[in-house]
């Protein structure tokens, strides 16, 4: 068989264009892949729900990769044990209540229960702000290639529709954060209306938590992991990540709720 450059061009372009089209009108539209987005696209997928992640990175897994200070370990605690053993991540004991796992594996394993759930990830790609309808419900997210928003080249995005936008960006809550700066008048549902911020760290605290800051803060758009802590004003908890699995679960389940309501 003789190989045309051409043929695999085409392969490409053909086959991404396909597939960017099929997910242009979502259920849930997630930013950011790491362990509370992946989970959370778990789960919807699971459900039959249409879901794709949008990851600013070429690679997805957020902060799981580095374990705690680039050690590969993460640690989870009891209350997770059941969505780890759900994902077949193997789990040491440790002390009292605590397990430890391979951080590669546990990137590896979640993102592979993701895709067989049939949710789209799409990688190089970030969300830069969200769609408003009329009552300045967040109806989808507005996206752009990563290298584009590393270069800082002016190059005008995309918009892809949902029902529901997940915000699991992280720390730095992007979505929440941008979506309070640019609606005039928007009251997040928080104490002050506004993202309060992260706390310094307290794991016991930071942990208990974050499934309760896991809510919709406005209308169309729900916090999941350490970006539900900072916009709800909770401390971060360091390299333990029951609460990013736990809270990804239940955005999933809030977000199901939403779509079927
Ligand atoms: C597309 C984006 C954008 C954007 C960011 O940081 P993450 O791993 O987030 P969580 O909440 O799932 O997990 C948090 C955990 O990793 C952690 O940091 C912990 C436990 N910290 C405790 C402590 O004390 O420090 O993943 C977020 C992902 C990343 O991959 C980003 O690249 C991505 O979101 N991202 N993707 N568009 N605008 N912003």
């Amino acid at each position: 068989m003789a190989l045309s450059e051409i043929d695999i061009t085409k392969c490409i372009v053909e086959r991404f264009s396909r597939d960017f089209l099929e997910y242009s009108s979502l259920d849930v539209a997630i930013a950011g892949g790491g362990p509370s987005g992946m989970t959370a696209a778990y789960y919807l997928a699971k459900e039959g729900a249409k879901v794709a992640i949008f990851e600013r990175n070429l690679h997805i897994g957020g902060g799981m990769w580095g374990g705690g200070m680039l050690f590969p370990k993460i640690v989870v605690q009891d209350d997770a044990v059941e969505i780890m053993e759900g994902f077949d991540i193997r789990l040491e004991p440790f002390g009292d209540g605590y397990y430890s796992a391979d951080s590669v594996e546990v990137v590896v394993k979640t993102t592979a229960a993701a895709i067989a759930a049939q949710a789209r990830i799409w990688v190089g790609i970030s969300v830069e702000d969200v769609l408003i309808r009329e009552d300045d419900r967040v109806s989808g997210v507005v996206v752009n290639w990563g290298a584009v928003e590393l270069s800082g080249l002016h190059v005008d995005p995309l918009g892809v529709e949902s029902t529901i936008v997940i915000d699991s960006t992280g720390h730095d809550a992007y979505v929440a954060r941008n979506l309070a700066r640019k609606v005039p008048g928007c009251r997040l549902l928080t104490d002050t209306g506004d993202v309060v911020g992260e706390k310094p760290m307290w794991a016991e605290a930071g942990e208990e938590e974050i499934v309760g800051n896991t809510r919709e803060v406005w209308p169309g758009l729900v916090l999941a992991g350490m970006a539900a802590n900072t916009v709800m004003g909770s401390p971060r908890m360091g390299a333990i990540f029951g609460g990013m699995f736990l809270s990804g679960k239940r955005a999933a389940e809030i977000a199901l709720d939403r779509i079927h309501r």
